[in-house]
């Protein structure tokens, strides 16, 4: 087994060497969907596209001011946590927040601090949220990426709204859309590690569980005793606990910054780690990815490291 272990570590040495770069390259305007697919699609690799959504209104209209008179009495779903961390290990639970619906216009106070609630807000529901509860803004904006979809032969599966609290943050995970994330204000911090990391991510199995606040402002967490049990990365990549996960001392996590008016490609399967600045404003598109010979791949990684990992 140790053998196999050594394997994994040096495959994901050799991906560093030969392939990935060591930071996020920036290109300056839209790329010809071929030459991206060959570029970035292909070869699984993030970048951050700058001048690629300058022509939409959004950039400019989307102000907290233009928002509560948009769409200020539109009720929406938003995630309140105690501590900003939504869908994370607390303990020996997978924790998910409580989904309040409230009117925009609430969010809105909370997050200009016009009144003080206890809890973190974070409007993120990853549902193409955009499109079915705020459809108000969609003159603001295109409502998918043209050349992501020439270059894919498709269109976006969601369109999501992104807009929360300084502290709300978004705990590492990786998903099977071919992401392109903008940021329309404010900015956006990313943690990146490529796929061929696994080996060094560690993963636990967790009980569901989601946060309650009661009617004195505290949280519980109440067990979602029905549900099966989630697999889930404990490690904050923020502060890892090294003494707890030796082997994450070998990845090599990129720390980027997206900036108002850039767009980043975050390529299918990259586990990410996000924070915002107060108020931040985002959209993003997920793309399904290919089940092609890259995820039976990555499938293989992931069940040669859940083997080492409990052998
Ligand atoms: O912006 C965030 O907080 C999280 C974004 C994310 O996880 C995603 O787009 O997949």
């Amino acid at each position: 087994m140790e053998s196999v272990r050594k394997r994994l570590a040096e495959c994901s040495e050799e991906a560093q060497e030969l392939y990935l770069n060591q930071s996020v390259p920036y290109l300056d305007g839209p790329p010809d969907p071929l030459l991206f697919y060959r570029d970035w699609i292909g070869p699984n690799k993030p970048c951050i596209i700058r001048n690629a959504f300058n022509h939409w209104p959004a950039l400019s209209r989307w102000t907290l001011e233009y928002l509560r008179q948009k769409v200020g009495s539109k009720v929406i779903s938003v995630a309140v946590t105690p501590n900003g961390y939504a869908d994370a290990v607390n303990g020996d639970r997978f924790v998910m927040p409580e989904e309040r619906q409230m009117s925009f216009s609430s969010v809105l106070d909370v997050i200009e601090g016009k009144v003080q609630r206890s809890g973190v807000f974070y409007v993120q529901k990853q549902c193409s949220n955009l499109l079915l509860e705020l459809p108000e803004l969609n003159d603001d904006l295109e409502p998918h990426i043209s050349w992501m979809s020439s270059a894919l032969g498709k269109l976006p599966d969601a369109v999501n709204f992104w807009l929360g609290e300084e502290n709300a943050v978004t705990s590492m995970h990786k998903d099977h859309y071919e992401n392109l994330y903008c940021v329309v204000s404010g900015e956006k911090h990313f943690i990146l590690l490529p796929p061929t990391d696994r080996p060094f991510i560690p993963y636990g199995v967790y009980q569901p569980a989601v946060y309650r606040q009661r009617d004195n402002g505290e949280f519980e967490v109440m067990d979602q005793s029905d549900s099966e049990k989630v697999p889930w990365i404990p490690l904050d990549p923020l502060d890892p606990d090294l003494q707890l996960f030796p082997q994450y001392r070998r990845a090599r996590p990129l720390h980027v910054t997206v900036k108002a008016g850039e767009m980043l490609f975050l390529p299918s399967l990259w586990f990410h780690h996000v924070r915002q600045s107060h108020g931040c404003i985002a959209v993003n598109f997920w793309y399904d990815m290919e089940y092609d010979i890259k995820y039976n791949y990555f499938q293989l990684l992931e069940a040669l490291c859940d083997i080492t990992a409990s052998a």
